[in-house]
């Protein structure tokens, strides 16, 4: 038997605890008490590589928060500490914050707050805390989740009006906010990601799955209650480190972004699955630079998005225990046309389908990260034991594990 580890949230009591409680440590006792705000990681069910390209994806959040505790400032001074990286307190001014300017965990804070002022929104200064329990570098959107944090506390001290009440979230007011991480992300922090996280961390709502229209931002909140049909979605954290800074990913996104050139469309979203494929595909052999590597790519996304569909149809229709295929199909195309798995992602997709999964597939950018399986709820432990033994046979650092529910949103 393999040792198995989960990876545990906090209850909501815990992580605000433990956030002001770092606050204290780092800013000492004097002064306002600092309020507390929080946002989840999100895991994907489907629609992977699709947001950049104006498609769908389908995500969750999930119940691993990012908790920040938060004071404004008269000025414009931003000073930061992070229970994760006990360095001491970050010191930068707001009109110092700048592509480029800013480096580490403090970018994706500062970005937000930049980005919101760059919109004329009234943004000053903070003194703020951050602690998390979403696994950094697992694919679960770590950095999404503490940006939308420190968007909903900016959006509160500073009256900006966007995030809406608990009760009734406003939706509008949270695509902005979500726009707002999105440049942070990209251009504070210069990861040129899309914008599936941070909708899924500022826009799910509990007991749902998040249908994202990556082409004008509308959202659907589709029933996600897999535990009503005896099932559950085990998350696998293969503990392979990705990163979404490193040209890989990058690279993926100019191929779509040239090859909808090529083809004379806005993105790729407008080429139709089937015979709009095939056309589209007998182009780019044509008129590409490395013809091979386009199509693969284009064919990965249309399909992908097609799958989105053709999951969200069997979710609506309850026939849930029939998703497994489509996941496994998601997987191969992210696999064998994206080029974005890896060993650990194999192995977790394989070992957890052979111990009786109904579907398995990497999930978020990939290079690492994490994978998922849709399993019988009272398989969870032997398909966990599996996954942990065929990493152990290949000498592989030891997995982690969580089992996902929908989560509620930033606030
Ligand atoms: C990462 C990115 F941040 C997202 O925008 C998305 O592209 C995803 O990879 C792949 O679907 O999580």
């Amino acid at each position: 038997m393999s040792a198995v580890t989960q990876i545990d949230a906090w209850t909501r009591h815990e992580g605000e605890a433990r956030v002001r409680q770092a606050f204290a440590a780092a800013f000492g006792a004097d002064g306002p008490e600092p309020g507390t705000w929080s946002a989840p990681g999100r895991v994907n069910l489907i629609g992977e590589h699709t947001d950049y390209n104006g498609g769908l994806c389908l995500p969750i959040a999930l119940p691993h928060r990012t908790y920040v505790a938060l004071r404004p400032r008269q000025d414009d001074l931003i000073r930061l500490a992070s229970a994760q990286e006990p360095d001491g307190l970050r010191e930068l001014r707001l009109a110092d914050v700048a592509p480029g300017a800013v480096e580490g965990w403090t970018a994706y804070v500062a970005g937000v707050a930049w980005a919101l002022a760059a919109q004329g929104l009234p943004v000053r200064g903070f003194d703020a805390v951050v602690d998390s329990c979403v696994p950094y570098g697992a694919g679960l959107s770590s950095s999404a989740a503490l940006e939308a944090a420190v968007a909903v506390a900016l959006d509160d001290v500073f009256d900006l009006g966007l995030a809406g009440a608990d009760a009734e979230p406003d939706d509008a007011g949270r695509t902005v906010l979500a726009a707002a991480c999105v440049r942070a992300e990209n251009e504070i922090a210069g990861a040129p990601t899309g914008g599936m996280d941070q909708s899924a961390s500022l826009r799910s709502r509990e007991g749902h799955a998040l249908l994202l229209d990556c082409l004008d931002s509308s959202v659907r909140h589709v029933p996600f209650d897999l535990d009503a049909f005896g099932l559950a979605l085990l998350v696998v954290d293969t503990r392979a480190e990705h990163a979404l800074v490193d040209g890989q990913y990058a690279a993926r996104r100019a191929t779509c972004e040239a090859a909808a050139r090529t083809l004379g469309v806005q993105s790729l979203r407008e080429v139709a699955p089937g015979a709009g494929l095939a056309t589209a595909l007998d182009r780019l052999t044509e008129a590409s630079d490395d013809p091979a590597t386009a199509v693969r790519r284009v064919r990965h996304v249309v399909t992908e998005i097609a799958r989105v569909e053709a999951l969200v149809a069997l979710l609506d229709a309850g026939r849930v225990r029939e998703c497994g295929p489509l996941l496994d199909a998601s997987h191969t195309s992210l696999r064998d046309d994206y080029e974005v798995s890896c060993l650990e992602l194999d192995v977790a997709v394989e070992a957890a389908r052979e111990a009786g999964a109904l579907g398995a597939r990497m999930t978020g950018g990939g290079f690492g990260g994490s994978a998922i399986a849709l399993v019988e709820r009272d398989q969870v432990g032997q398909v966990e034991q599996a996954v942990a033994q065929a990493f152990a046979v290949r000498g592989l650092t030891a997995p982690a594990f969580l089992v996902a529910t929908a989560a509620g949103p930033a606030n």
